[in-house]
């Protein structure tokens, strides 16, 4: 153990020795330097500990992004707390389960939902909610105001947990993957130098906050080099546009490339500025990659990576970066393609992708026959991906074996909206697959099988929308409604989802 291993204090450790120079510009102009961010930081920690927080316990937050929300991350950091960041889009009742699951010490909501928030809370029992709105003013901050800016980070030890970001499960419940100090900070690491972040980089910052990409890969590498993120609200191309020229590095899910190619006035000049263009969390198309390097002149480095361990695999900063590969195992990621009885391939053949390596999570929190079940017994996670290592040692994802779909860069599981679909009046059954999307990669598209009876003759695809609306995140909202005969099913009577994707119902 070393004297300290909190995520906090390493990226502190880099903060700039001048603690005027900044760290978040938001579109407003207005600047939260490092010594701001150090100074409000301390004071959110510093209520989280007034408020009868002990380190361990969970704090889960449902907001917009904000400055105040990425400090309200870093606090929790520094008081030794987990933090369980969530998707503003979940429902009401997404968010009982979380909340229920993970036992939060706090839970921070946007006022709008601050009813709800207390009406689970007193149901759950958490003991406390605070509000956070999405222009960073709320009661979590008022509170913080009346707290001192100086705080002692607390000691952690590597192995303590850090965060839990709940991942969908294929089956049954949402798994929280616990992610602890050295996770975190061992990919940190790792990224910041493969990556070759340099002094006078500038971040254009405009993923979520909620997930791995935007949070750890994004916000860790920025603040591991003391550098400015140009924070924005969320991803918006014509924006981003008028941004890059002050950028140097950029991150995004393949989405926000198409949307970028899209944009007619997108072009070299644009990027004059930028060194790095980094995209993940969903397949980046060939056509992409190769359009997006005639217009700006820049290669895309791919990388891949899971909740439940960061990045795994990058392509090379100055090799040759592939269009159809995600690249090489970073280090201290060992990466291996096994045939069904766990016994490793030749290379160039297609298998199961296992990972190991120190970032490499955890378990489930609270689910450890779960968490047995998706490790070798050698140690290995089960990542669910498909995958190809060639002869140079590039890695290619050339599917899932996981029934999951990835829209706008967002997991979606189908079981969870089958089940769902299947509740309603007049679904005899349903299957939800993913189709090819020019925007979101893969759109949700529901496949379903009418009773026989008038509910069934009633059904149409604008009802079973509305009536899953509310109940789900919209992302997790189908795109299409199919209505067929029957469902194709295989010996065993599993539904083949991957027919239904070839029929892809055009
Ligand atoms: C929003 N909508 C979506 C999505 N996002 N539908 C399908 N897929 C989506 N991803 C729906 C909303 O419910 C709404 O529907 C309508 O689109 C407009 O919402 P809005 O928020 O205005 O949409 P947008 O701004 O165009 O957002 C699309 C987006 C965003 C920019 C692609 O989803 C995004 O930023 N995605 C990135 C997610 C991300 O960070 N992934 C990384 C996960 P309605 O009108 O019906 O209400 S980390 C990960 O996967 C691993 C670790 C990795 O490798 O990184
Ligand atoms: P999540 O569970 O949200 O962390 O999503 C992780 C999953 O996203 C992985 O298991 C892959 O299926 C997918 N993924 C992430 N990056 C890539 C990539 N570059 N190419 C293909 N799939 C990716």
């Amino acid at each position: 153990m070393g004297i300290n291993d909190n995520l906090y204090t390493l990226l502190a450790s880099h903060f700039p020795g001048d603690d005027t120079l900044p760290c978040m510009i938001l579109s407003d102009g207005r600047v939260w330097t490092y010594g701001d961010v150090e100074r409000a930081s301390g004071r959110i920690a510093n209520l989280l500990t007034a408020l009868g927080l002990k380190p361990g316990d969970r704090v889960a937050a449902q907001v917009e992004k904000t400055p105040e929300a990425l400090l309200l991350y870093l606090a929790t950091l520094r008081a030794g707390m987990v933090f369980l960041p969530l998707n503003p889009a979940y429902q009401r009742k997404e968010i009982e389960y979380f909340l229920g699951d993970a036992e939060p010490g706090l839970f921070v909501c946007r006022p709008q939902n601050r009813a709800v928030a207390d009406d689970l809370a007193r149901k759950l029992g958490v003991p406390q909610v605070l509000a956070l709105d999405d222009d960073g003013r709320g009661s979590l901050i008022d509170a913080a105001a009346a707290h001192a800016d100086a705080f002692k980070t607390v000691a952690r030890r590597g192995q303590d947990l850090a965060c839990i970001l709940y991942t969908s499960g294929t089956t049954g419940r949402s798994k929280g993957a616990m992610l602890s100090h050295r996770n975190l900070a061992a990919n940190a690491r790792v990224l910041h130098a493969y990556w070759h972040f340099q002094p006078g980089d500038v971040l254009l910052h405009m993923l979520p906050i909620y997930h791995v990409h935007g949070l750890f890969v994004a916000c860790h590498c920025a603040l591991l080099n003391g550098s400015a993120m140009l924070f924005e609200p969320k991803f918006d191309a014509a924006r981003a546009l008028r941004l890059l020229p002050e950028a140097t590095v950029f991150m995004g899910v393949p989405t926000y490339y198409v949307r970028l190619l899209n944009e007619p006035g997108f072009s070299r000049a644009n990027c004059a500025n930028m060194r790095l263009f980094v995209s993940g969390s969903a397949p980046l198309l060939k056509e992409t990659f190769d359009e997006f390097k005639l217009r700006s002149g820049h290669t895309i480095l791919e990388r891949y990576g899971m909740t439940e361990g960061g990045m795994f695999t990058s392509n090379p900063y100055q090799g040759e970066r592939r269009g159809d590969s995600v690249g090489f195992p970073l280090p201290g990621i060992d990466v291996c393609i096994v045939d069904d009885a766990d016994q490793p391939v030749p290379t160039d053949q297609i298998g199961h992708l296992l990972v190991k390596g120190d970032s490499v999570f955890c378990g489930y929190w609270r689910m450890p026959e779960k968490t047995r079940e998706e490790f070798t017994a050698d140690s290995y996670f089960r990542t669910g991906d498909m995958g190809k290592l060639d002869a140079d040692g590039y890695l290619s994802i050339i599917g899932r074996y996981k029934d999951l779909v990835i829209s706008g860069g967002l997991n979606i599981y189908p079981r969870e909206i089958e089940e769902l679909i299947d509740l309603l009046p007049g679904v005899a059954e349903s299957a939800v697959i993913g189709l090819p999307h020019p925007d979101l990669g893969e759109a949700v598209t529901a496949v379903v099988v009418r009773k026989k009876n008038a509910h069934g003759a009633a059904l149409s695809e604008a009802g079973i929308v509305a009536a899953l609306r509310g109940e789900l995140a919209g992302f997790k909202l189908p795109k299409r409604v199919h209505f067929v005969e029957y469902l194709p099913r295989n010996a065993m009577g599993k539904v083949l989802k991957g027919e239904l994707r070839r029929r892809q119902y055009l």
